[in-house]
C-alpha cells in the first residue's frame, strides 16, 4: 500500500524533478502507482466513477481505393465519463470523430453536412474577432493534398443546413502516418475545436510493415482539452469582451483522452504497444511523460524518424501528432502524466535539456495571472500536472522487441529560391488593451493578396516572436497547410538534428526564433499559415500563401 500523498506535494515534487534534470531517476518517486485517485483533475467531478478502458474511435477503412464518408457537424449530448453528459458540438453525436483509415494513392469522398444552429444574434463581421462560429468546413490536417478546389481548401463556407463536397486525393507516394481532420473556418475554429470536432486520419505506409510495429497493439490516443462551462455545456464566444470577461468563456476543462476521462490501457510485462498521440486541443501544449517508462519515438506529425529515439518526455503543441512505442515494464500501475501548459509552456522539442528555459521559470509564468491579456485568462488549477491515463500492468506474454532502424521520411531540399523573414505579433493600444493578433503587425484579412511561392522551388523562412514590448511572454504554434517543413535552428542555434514537422512552437520570449525549409514540389494554389494555438488564429494571426506555377 503505497501511503498517499496530496496533490500539492505531489506537483511541487514534480515541478523539482524536473528542475533538477533527473528526470529518468526521479521519475518513478515523484508519482507513486495509485497516486492517480489523488490527483482528481481539479476542473471535473469525477468522484465514485469506476474506470473506463479506453474507448477506440470507429475506424472507417477506404475500399477499393476510396473511402466514402457522411461527415455531419451537429450538436450532440456526450458521456465523457464525467459527472454529467456533456452538451457539445461533434461529429456525429460522438467526440472525438471516428478515425479515418486509407492507402496512399486513396481518395477522401466526403459529404460535410452542417447542422449546427443558426446564431440567433450573430455578431458584426471581423476578421480578427469570433465571428459565424457555426459556419464550418474541413482541413485535412498534415496530409499532402491539394489546397484547392473542393480538396483541402479552408477558403470554403459551410452555413448551416449547407452540405458540401470534398474530393481529396492522396498522392500514391503519400507518407504513412497520423493526421487528423478539424474545421477550419476562421472565426469559428476555437469553437467547434475546443468543442471536440476532430478525428484522426491513419494513412497505411511502410512504418507499418516494420515487424516490430506490425506486432504491436495500436492504441489511437486522441487528446482533448473539452472547453465548457460549469453547468458541462459549450459556452458562447463573446465578440466583444469586457475586461472581466474571455472571448472563449469557460468554467472548466476536460483533459479528455477518446472522449473520456481518466481511461485504463492493460498490457502485460515485456509487451509493446504502438502508441499514436494526436493533441487536438483548442490551444494547449501538453508535455507527457509515463511513470518508470521511456517513450521510443517512432514519428512526429506522421513523418517517420530514422530510429526510436528513447525520451522520457513527449512535449505536442495544438496539432501535433506523435507515435511511439512503449515497453511495459514489471507489474503494477502507472500513470501517464499531463503536464498542460498556455501559451506560455516553454519546453521546446529538439533542444537539450541544458539548453531549455528554466523550469522555475516555468512555474512562475504558468502562476503568473493573465488579467491584462483580455479574453486569455486561465483559472485556478487549468494548469496542473495531473494523469490523464493509467496503464495496468499485469499478466504475461510473449517477451516484444523493439526495432532499431525505422524507414526514415527525409527528401531531399531544392534549391533555396528565396529567404523570408516574418513575425507573430500581437497589437495593443498605447493603454495597453489587446487590439489583435497578426503576422507582421497585420491581421487576416481573406481578401489581401497572398505571399506567393514559385511552384518547384523551396524557401527557407525564419518565424519570430515579436509581441507588443508591453505585453507579457508568449508561445505561439506555427502550423502550414500542404507541405511540412525541415527545421534547422532555433533561437539561433543550429540543430544537430533537424526536425521535420508541420507544426511546431515558436517558444514564449520576445526575439525567439526557428528557421525552417520547406519544398514546394506540387499543388498549386492559396492555402494558409497561422498559429495553432486556435484563439490567436480566430484574433487574427494567419495569413494566406499562394503557390503558382
Ligand atoms: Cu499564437
Amino acid at each position: 500500500m503505497v501511503k498517499p500523498i496530496s496533490r500539492r506535494q505531489a506537483i511541487q515534487s514534480g515541478f523539482a524533478a524536473v528542475a533538477a534534470g533527473h528526470l529518468h531517476g526521479a521519475l518513478g518517486a515523484w508519482l507513486p502507482p495509485r497516486l492517480r485517485s489523488h490527483v482528481a483533475p481539479p476542473s471535473a467531478s469525477t468522484a465514485g466513477s469506476a474506470p473506463v478502458a479506453l474507448p477506440q474511435p470507429k475506424v472507417l477503412k477506404s475500399a477499393n481505393g476510396e473511402l466514402a464518408v457522411t461527415l455531419t457537424a451537429r450538436p450532440g449530448v456526450v458521456d465523457m465519463a464525467v459527472a454529467r453528459p456533456v452538451t457539445t458540438y461533434t461529429y456525429d453525436n460522438v467526440v472525438p470523430g471516428y478515425t479515418w483509415e486509407v492507402d496512399p494513392g486513396d481518395t477522401l469522398n466526403i459529404d460535410l453536412v452542417n447542422k449546427l444552429p443558426e446564431l440567433a444574434h450573430p455578431p458584426a463581421m471581423a476578421m480578427d474577432r469570433p465571428h459565424e462560429w457555426t459556419n464550418t468546413n474541413l482541413h485535412t490536417h498534415g496530409l499532402h493534398v491539394s489546397p484547392a478546389g473542393i480538396a483541402d481548401n479552408v477558403f470554403l463556407d459551410v452555413p448551416p443546413g449547407a452540405t458540401q463536397h470534398y474530393e481529396i486525393p492522396l498522392p500514391a507516394d503519400h507518407p504513412g502516418g497520423i493526421f487528423w481532420y478539424h474545421p477550419h473556418r476562421h472565426g469559428g475554429v476555437t469553437q467547434q475545436v475546443r468543442a471536440g470536432m476532430a478525428g484522426m486520419i491513419v494513412v497505411r505506409g511502410e512504418i507499418d510493415r516494420v515487424d516490430e510495429v506490425r506486432a504491436a497493439k495500436e492504441q489511437i490516443m486522441v487528446l482533448q482539452a473539452i472547453e465548457l462551462g460549469a453547468d458541462f455545456q459549450l459556452m458562447t464566444p463573446i465578440p466583444n469582451p469586457t475586461t472581466e470577461e474571455a472571448f472563449f468563456p469557460r468554467k472548466q476543462i476536460l483533459y479528455t483522452v477518446n472522449g473520456v476521462l481518466n481511461p485504463t490501457i492493460s498490457m502485460y510485462p515485456g509487451e509493446v504497444q504502438r502508441w499514436r498521440i494526436l493533441n487536438a486541443a483548442e490551444g494547449k501544449f501538453m508535455s507527457l511523460r509515463l511513470a518508470e517508462h521511456d517513450l521510443h519515438v517512432l514519428a512526429w506529425d506522421g513523418l517517420t524518424l530514422a530510429a526510436p529515439d528513447a525520451v522520457e518526455l513527449v512535449m505536442l503543441s495544438a496539432g501535433n501528432r506523435v507515435e511511439l512505442l512503449v515497453k511495459a515494464g514489471k507489474p503494477g500501475s502507472y500513470d501517464l502524466i499531463l503536464t498542460p501548459g498556455s501559451s506560455q509552456k516553454p519546453n521546446i522539442p529538439g533542444m537539450p535539456v541544458s539548453a531549455q528555459p528554466s523550469t522555475a521559470a516555468t512555474a512562475s509564468a504558468m502562476a503568473m495571472p493573465m488579467a491584462n491579456m483580455r479574453g486569455m485568462q486561465t483559472f485556478p488549477g487549468e494548469l496542473e500536472v495531473r494523469p490523464i491515463l493509467t496503464v495496468e500492468v499485469a499478466g504475461s506474454g510473449p517477451e516484444m522487441g523493439l526495432p532499431s532502424s525505422l524507414p526514415v521520411w527525409d527528401p531531399p531540399i531544392l534549391p533555396i529560391a528565396r529567404r523570408r523573414r516574418f513575425s507573430f505579433t500581437v497589437t495593443r493600444r498605447p493603454n495597453n488593451e489587446f487590439l489583435f493578433f497578426g503576422i507582421d503587425g497585420v491581421a487576416f484579412d481573406q481578401e489581401r493578396s497572398p505571399y506567393q511561392v514559385k511552384l518547384g522551388t523551396a524557401e527557407e523562412w525564419t518565424l519570430v516572436n515579436a509581441p507588443d514590448p508591453k505585453l507579457m511572454e508568449h508561445a505561439h504554434v506555427f502550423h502550414i497547410h500542404t507541405n511540412p517543413f525541415k527545421i534547422t535552428s532555433v533561437n539561433g542555434r543550429t540543430l544537430d538534428k533537424p526536425l521535420w514537422r508541420d507544426t511546431f512552437v515558436l517558444s514564449k520570449s520576445s526575439g525567439d526564433s526557428f528557421t525552417f525549409v520547406s519544398n514546394f514540389v506540387d499543388y498549386p494554389g492559396k492555402f494558409v499559415e497561422h498559429c495553432h494555438v486556435l484563439a490567436h488564429e480566430d484574433l487574427g494571426m494567419m495569413e494566406s500563401i499562394e503557390v503558382v506555377p
